[in-house]
C-alpha cells in the first residue's frame, strides 16, 4: 500500500477531538452550557474587533475558534502510559515537557502529549494534559499494594484498539475505515464509567489518602476529566459563568489581563458531583457520588524564555506571598489587582519583551528592503524584519495545580515529600520528553535564519 492510502495523522487527531467533544457534551451537559458561553463571548468579541477578526480569517483560524484546545487525563500505571504514548503517536501527539505536581501537593507528575509542528498545530491543536498517579505516595503500605492490584488487574485499552495500533505502527499508518474504527475504539478508553471498580469502603480508603488516588484507581478507565476550549476574553467568560448557571472557580490562574498576553490564563467551572454504584463486599450496589469532571477554557499568550519564565515564577511568588486566592472566592477581586499591581514588573510590550530577552519571536523578511547591517535591533529599526509573537502551546505547573485543587473540593493544600522523578516518568514512557524551552528556542532560531538569507538574496 502506498503511503498516500494512509489518513493523515491530523485528520485522525481532529476527528479524535470531535468525536470526544460531543461525548463529553452528552456526559456533562454543563460542559455545553460552557460551550455556548465560549461561543457567544467569542462572538462578541469578534464583532467589536474586525482587525482581529480579519487575522483569524486570513490565518484561516476562524471556523475552528472555538474548537477544543485540549483535555485531561489521569492514568495509574507505567504500562498505561507507555500504551497512551503510542496511542497518541498515531494522532501526531507527542509528549512535551514534565510537570511535577507533587511540589504543589497532587500525587501525581504528567505530560502534554501535543502536536509539535507549525502545520500540525494550525491543522488542529488538540493536547491532553496527562497525568502518572505516584502511588508510592501512598503511605499505608496495604492500601498502597491493593491499589497497585487493582490497577494491575484492569485493561484500559479495547484489545481491537491494541491490534490498531500495532497495525498503524508495522503499516506506518491507518486506512480510513482502519482510523474511523481506531477513534471510536480508543474514544472507549475515555469514557466515564458509573460503576465504580471497588466497594464503597475501598473508595473511601483511597480518597482519604488522596482524592485523585480515588478517581484513578476506583475506575475502568482514565475517563476524560475535562476539554477546553479557546475564549477570545477569558475575563468575559469568566464573568458569564454565574449568569449562566454554572460555578466559576475563585480565580483566573496564570499572569493577569495585559496589553501583550503571555503564557496562558485559564479557568474552569467546578466539578460535578456524579452519581457512581459501588460494589459491595456482599454483592449488592452502593450508590455513592464521586466527584471528578468539570470544564475549562483556555487564553493563550506568548512563549517566554527561560528568563522570562524566571521572573514570571518571581514575580507571582511575590504576588502569592503577599495574598492567595480563597478558594470560596471571597478574596477574587483583591487577588485580582494584587496580581495585576505585581506585574507591573513585567514588561508590556513586544519591543520589550524581545530586546530583554523575555519571550520567543519569530522574525520575517520584509520584501524588498536590503541589509545593511548585521544586528538584529538595527535591522528591525529599519524595518527590514519584522517579529511577531510564538504562542505558548504548554502548560503551568503552578496552574495546573490550581486547576487539580479547585476540582478536588478546594482543601488546604499539604506539600508531599517528594523527589521529581522525571526519570522514572520517561522510563514508563518510553522516551524522553520534548523539553518546551528548546522547541520554542529552535522556532526562533529557525525564522531568524530563513529571514537572514532573504535579506541577503
Ligand atoms: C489536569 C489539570 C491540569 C491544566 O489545564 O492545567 C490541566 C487534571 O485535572 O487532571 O488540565
Ligand atoms: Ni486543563
Amino acid at each position: 500500500m502506498t503511503s498516500s492510502a494512509f489518513v493523515n495523522s491530523n485528520t485522525i487527531r481532529a476527528a479524535f477531538s470531535s468525536a470526544m467533544s460531543v461525548m463529553y457534551q452528552t456526559e456533562v451537559p454543563a460542559y455545553g452550557t460552557l460551550q455556548t458561553i465560549v461561543t457567544d463571548t467569542n462572538a462578541a468579541v469578534l464583532d467589536a474587533d474586525p482587525e482581529l477578526k480579519a487575522s483569524l480569517k486570513n490565518h484561516n483560524e476562524l471556523d475552528r475558534i472555538s474548537d477544543e484546545r485540549h483535555g485531561a487525563i489521569r492514568l495509574g500505571t507505567a504500562d498505561e502510559l507507555h500504551m497512551m504514548r503510542r496511542v497518541f503517536a498515531i494522532m501526531g501527539m507527542f509528549p512535551v515537557g514534565y510537570y511535577d505536581l507533587g511540589v504543589a501537593g497532587i500525587p501525581v507528575h504528567s505530560t502534554a502529549f501535543r502536536p509539535t509542528s507549525h502545520d500540525a498545530l494550525s491543522a488542529n491543536p488538540f493536547r491532553v494534559f496527562t497525568s502518572l498517579l505516584r502511588l508510592e505516595l501512598i503511605q499505608d503500605e496495604a492500601l498502597r499494594t491493593q491499589a497497585v492490584e487493582i490497577l494491575e488487574q484492569r485493561q484500559i485499552f479495547t484489545n481491537r484498539a491494541v491490534t490498531l495500533v500495532e497495525t498503524a505502527e508495522t503499516n506506518g499508518g491507518l486506512t480510513k475505515s482502519q482510523a474511523d474504527e481506531f477513534v471510536s475504539e480508543v474514544l472507549e478508553t475515555f469514557r466515564w464509567h458509573s460503576d465504580a471498580l471497588v466497594s464503597f469502603e475501598t473508595y473511601e480508603k483511597l480518597h482519604d489518602a488522596h482524592r485523585l488516588i480515588a478517581d484513578v484507581v476506583s475506575f475502568r478507565g482514565p475517563h476524560i476529566n475535562h476539554l477546553t476550549p479557546r475564549t477570545l476574553d477569558i475575563d468575559a467568560s469568566q464573568a458569564a459563568m454565574p449568569e449562566y448557571g454554572i460555578a466559576a472557580k475563585a480565580v483566573i490562574e496564570g499572569p493577569p489581563p495585559r496589553k501583550c498576553p503571555i503564557l496562558l490564563r485559564q479557568t474552569s467551572f467546578k466539578a460535578l458531583e456524579e452519581d457512581v454504584s459501588f460494589p459491595d463486599l456482599d454483592g449488592t450496589l452502593k450508590s455513592r457520588s464521586h466527584t471528578a469532571r468539570f470544564g475549562e477554557i483556555e487564553q493563550r499568550g506568548i512563549a517566554l524564555t527561560a528568563k522570562g519564565r524566571a521572573l514570571y515564577d518571581q514575580t507571582l511568588n511575590t504576588v502569592r506571598a503577599i495574598i492567595t486566592p480563597a478558594a470560596d472566592g471571597s478574596n477574587a477581586d483583591e487577588y485580582m489587582a494584587a496580581l495585576s499591581k505585581g506585574f507591573e514588573a513585567f514588561p508590556d510590550d513586544w519591543r520589550s519583551l524581545l530586546d530583554q530577552e523575555l519571550a520567543y519571536f519569530k522574525f520575517s523578511a520584509v520584501n524588498g528592503m536590503e541589509s545593511q547591517s548585521a544586528s538584529l535591533p538595527d535591522l528591525i529599526d529599519a524595518g527590514a524584519i519584522t517579529f511577531d509573537p510564538v504562542v505558548y502551546e504548554d502548560f503551568l505547573p503552578v496552574s495546573a495545580a490550581g486547576i487539580f485543587q479547585s476540582n478536588l473540593g478546594d482543601k488546604a493544600t499539604e506539600t508531599l515529600q517528594t523527589t521529581s522523578s522525571q526519570d522514572t516518568f520517561e522510563t514508563a514512557l518510553g522516551t524522553s520528553v520534548l523539553n518546551e524551552f528548546d522547541h520554542y528556542a529552535a522556532i526562533q532560531a529557525q525564522s531568524l535564519e530563513t529571514a537572514m538569507e532573504a535579506l541577503k538574496a
